[in-house]
């Protein structure tokens, strides 16, 4: 695998609404970030992530696009932007833009002029269909929010476009390459602003089947999910490879994207030497809750289960390429609350679940607020919940029968609102993220778990997440760390997850992942404890005794 800038750093998301408040408005900005940089400098993260911070509606909260060339008053300026990008160089980091071309926003230029003229060359821009009132739509696919995926065009009663994600999304049609000439001219415009690459969202949905057709329903409203399309479309790599010809390889950049239902043969082209991203998000513990029947069947993820998932994307991506690691981003719950048992979420567990992620092989992306442990909230009432996908997920357990309070429950537990909730900066008003009224709610624990209080206490997840990282860097242990093979170790030994990371050096991760203690024989006497989550290490030779979320990175060689 040849060797890039990017591999041996580490990637941190930024979901802007929520990350720092500077104007007293509520609503975190750029400058915001900017006087954040310093914080995170200190972590040691290197690649930034920012959602997105351009033009929009903020129907999805930033993912519907009004104008790619401008950023939205909500977060600042131009300017303010010039001014990340520069302090961000300055201190040795890389700033990536959310790249969401799949669709734009229901209110730029692009869709207004289509409805004014359908026919017209921007209607092709657009999967704009004739429609008589009374007949069917030209498919039947349910999109990722809920309900179909068809609405009349604005304006016209004879005519219907396509939109996958909320009805203020309407799908770009890649199939017109005048509108991919417009996508590749907007992101060399950014690059040449000096980003140093994307994160890219949503693109496997660029391709469809066409002509539209439909599939046997999935549930009684005889709708079936647009995934089912998706097993079916053929030909994605062909826009992505001319994409990345067009942008991305012109300027060495950094394309990390957002790829679920891809076909595993794919991936030597989609992250291999030749292949049209850097990186690709592993997705494959979050997939594990995935239902046809949506979040009422969300199952809980058994730490069993999320060791398998993680160990098969490793197999499956050691010879081709990287995957980015995760536990959370802002369109999950968050990771502490979802694969640590409740009652069990000490920090100690925390630093368990963060170390086994951020060890494995491929790039380590954290997500605002893991590093100090952020958890879900609370949803008193379904009236809490900004998120639109939360609402047509909420709207269709009520419609599967589920009572007000069960469907709440749900919410809880997946609902993305639960990564979007202010970063907790201090146990002050606000936990420092603003001086007015948050957007949204604070997390009540704030006063125990924030920035602050960590940043002082040497054995905090913060410090944790701060040593993990300084280990990445060390000279001695980068080779390994960075490249070294994983291989996993008594996979089938329940609620233990070991593996080795072989390079120039062995080193042995271990996570006992319950309460009770556990014996463990290793394979030979290790050398050094490189890292552990909790004082004085019960080792004696080879035999181990891990205590309950025991963590451990030991040398063997
Ligand atoms: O998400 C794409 C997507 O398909 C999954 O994230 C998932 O279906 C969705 O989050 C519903 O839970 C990307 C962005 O990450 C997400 O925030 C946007 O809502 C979506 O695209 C549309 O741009
Ligand atoms: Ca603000």
């Amino acid at each position: 695998m040849k060797k890039e800038w990017w591999h041996n750093k580490v990637a941190y998301q930024i979901w802007p609404k929520s990350f720092q408040d500077s104007n007293g408005d509520g609503i975190g900005d750029i400058p915001g970030i900017i006087s954040r940089l310093d914080d995170l400098r200190a972590l040691g993260v290197d690649i930034l992530w920012l959602s997105p911070v351009y033009c929009s509606p903020l129907a999805d909260e930033g993912y519907d696009i009004s104008d790619y060339y401008a950023v939205d008053p909500h977060f600042g300026t131009l300017e303010d932007l010039d001014r990340l990008i520069a302090e961000a160089k300055q201190r040795n980091m890389y700033l990536l833009m959310d790249l969401v071309v799949n669709h734009c926003s229901d209110e730029h230029y692009w869709f207004r002029q289509a409805c004014a003229d359908p026919e017209g060359p921007y209607g092709q821009f657009f999967y704009i269909e004739k429609h008589k009132p009374g007949d069917p739509m030209p498919c039947n696919w349910r999109g990722y929010f809920g309900g179909p995926v068809w609405d009349l065009l604005p304006g016209h009663e004879d005519y219907v476009y396509l939109h996958v994600f909320h009805k203020k999304q309407p799908d770009l049609n890649w199939e017109n390459p005048q509108l991919r000439r417009e996508v590749y001219k907007m992101i060399n415009w950014w690059l040449d602003r000096g980003i140093a690459g994307f994160r890219i969202d949503a693109i496997i949905n660029i391709k469809k089947v066409l002509p539209f057709r439909s599939y046997p329903a999935d549930r009684p409203d005889g709708l079936c999910s647009v995934q089912r399309m998706l097993e079916e479309a053929t030909g994605v790599l062909e826009f992505l490879d001319e994409m990345a010809e067009e942008t991305f390889r012109k300027h060495d950049a950094f394309a990390i994207a957002e790829l679920f239902d891809n076909k595993p043969e794919e991936l030597p082209r989609f992250i291999g030497d030749k292949g049209c991203f850097s990186c690709i998000f592993d997705f494959a513990p979050e997939m594990l809750s995935k239902s046809p029947d949506g979040w009422m069947g969300a199952k809980e993820v058994t730490p069993d289960q999320w060791k398998h998932a993680v160990f098969t994307s490793q197999r499956l991506a050691k010879d081709t390429g990287f995957m980015a690691n995760i536990i959370e981003n802002h369109d999950e719950p968050r990771g502490v609350s979802r694969y640590i048992p409740e009652g069990e979420r000490s920090e100690t567990a925390k630093k368990m679940l963060g170390g086994l992620s951020f060890m494995l092989r491929g790039l380590p992306f954290l997500y605002q607020g893991q590093e100090i442990g952020m958890e879900n909230t609370v949803f008193p009432t379904i009236d809490q919940a900004d998120d639109c996908n939360t609402h047509g997920e909420y709207a269709a357990m009520l419609e599967a029968g589920l009572t007000p309070e069960e469907a709440l429950a749900i919410v809880s537990r997946m609902s993305r609102d639960n990564a979007r909730t202010p970063v907790q900066w201090t146990g002050e008003k606000n936990a420092g993220f603003t001086t007015g009224t948050p957007w949204y709610p604070i997390n009540p624990n704030y006063r125990h778990i924030n920035l602050e209080e960590q940043r002082q206490r040497p054995d905090s997840l913060w410090s944790f997440y701060r040593d993990l990282i300084a280990l990445r860097r060390n000279e001695q242990w980068q080779e390994t760390i960075v490249y070294g093979a994983t291989e996993p170790w008594h996979e089938d030994e329940s609620r233990l997850m070991a593996y080795y990371r072989r390079g120039p050096h062995t080193l042995l991760v271990l996570g006992n992942w319950q309460q009770e203690p556990r014996e463990v024989q290793l394979p030979s006497v290790p050398q050094s404890i490189l890292l552990s989550n909790l004082p004085d290490t019960q080792l004696e030779g080879a035999s181990l005794h891990l205590r309950g979320y025991e963590f451990l990175i030991l040398t063997l060689n």
